[in-house]
């Protein structure tokens, strides 16, 4: 693999902290090691979350581009369009934001609070349209394109997640890098890796990033998109477009993405009583926030995966924790009794 070509522009603290949850792991009856690397807290950017570390290799093309406005999209709680307004202010460039309904949930506040608060307080100039969730380019976000263009401006397209992007998986490659280089120090090697999984970027790079050492199907992908036909096909394809950027030499295979469907439930963006359930256990044993989008789901698959003893006895398994926090305001009402 070739990695040091790619251009990087740091915008995260440095490697994030790799830490053990010893509670969770002795709740859950000890047979397996839970540690968590905390992308979560990565970057002073507006909270941080994994789109920094995908950002970091978008920035410099962006800025060799010369282009002065970042145009994406997501829903109306989006962790990606917060980070991508956070990392427009600080390169001070402008932002242009399309923020569409993709979740059916009906909070008074949801489109006040957390990410889309701090999107516009951050200066992004924030555009709500009334359209569904899916992953691919949607045409809301090629409009706003055309209207920053026609506008005089220059704009640098992010897709939805800066997934479906030629540079989109080089974050999580490098995450792989930051891994080994943290085990060595460690002295073991972690036998599962757990992420949420929903434009597929984060999930692809780490395939690629760990299949250097053998491990690209022990990175288990746990999906949170409920369409996860669509999620699976885009992490492969990533997954396979950034193998050839790397030069990894060799082709990625249907065994190397493991997407578990069985969390998503009941819709994208909507908690289960089991994902809410997962959100307090981790809170209540190791301080450790979740979201109910997102990193609740992935809480969830890991532990239920872990009760059901599908996991050997003995493994050490590393959650990684995307963020998502900020989204949890949206959601109040649900914790309204803690
Ligand atoms: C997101 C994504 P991928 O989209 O790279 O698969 O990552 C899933 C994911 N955890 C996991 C958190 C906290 C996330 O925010 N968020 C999206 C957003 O618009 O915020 C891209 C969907």
């Amino acid at each position: 693999m070739r990695f040091d070509k790619f251009p990087r522009l740091q915008l995260t603290f440095g490697p994030t902290p790799i830490e053990k949850l010893q509670r969770l792991s002795d709740h859950l009856g000890g047979r397996v090691e839970i540690w968590a690397k905390r992308e979560d807290c990565n970057s002073g950017l507006a909270f941080g979350g994994n789109k920094v570390r995908k950002l970091e290799y978008l920035m410099p093309e962006a800025i060799a581009q010369n282009c002065d406005t970042l145009v994406t999209i997501g829903g109306v709680q989006s962790n990606h369009t917060r980070q991508v307004a956070a990392v427009a202010a600080k390169l001070g460039m402008k932002c242009r934001l399309v923020q569409e309904s993709w979740v059916n949930w009906h909070d008074g506040v949801y489109d006040r609070v957390g990410n889309i608060l701090m999107s516009r307080i951050l200066g992004a100039e924030v555009e709500l349209v009334n359209e569904g969730f899916g992953i691919e380019f949607k045409k809301s976000w090629e409009a706003a394109l055309e209207d920053v263009r026609e506008r005089g401006g220059k704009p640098y397209a992010i897709p939805a997640g800066a997934s479906d992007h030629k540079l989109g998986g080089l974050g999580f490659v490098g995450f792989a890098e930051e891994v080994r280089a943290q085990e060595a120090e460690l002295g073991f090697k972690f036998d599962y890796i757990f992420v949420c999984s929903v434009t597929g970027s984060t999930q692809a790079g780490m395939i690629v990033g760990f299949a250097v050492d053998g491990r690209a199907n022990r990175v288990i992908g746990i999906d949170a998109s409920a369409k996860p036909t669509e999620t699976r096909e885009q992490v492969k394809r990533i997954a396979q477009n950034t193998a050839e950027l790397v030069e990894l030499g060799r082709r990625i295979t249907d065994e190397d993405v493991v997407l578990d469907e069985r969390y998503a439930y009941p819709e994208y963006g909507v908690p289960s009583d089991e994902t809410l359930d997962a959100m307090r256990l981790s809170a209540r044993m190791e301080g450790m926030m979740t979201d109910p989008v997102y990193e609740g789901k992935s809480m969830q698959g890991m532990i239920d995966i872990i009760r059901r003893e599908e996991i050997p006895t003995g493994s050490k398994v590393l959650y990684a924790h995307l963020g998502g926090v900020p989204a949890i305001n949206g959601y109040s009402y649900l914790f309204r009794n803690g």
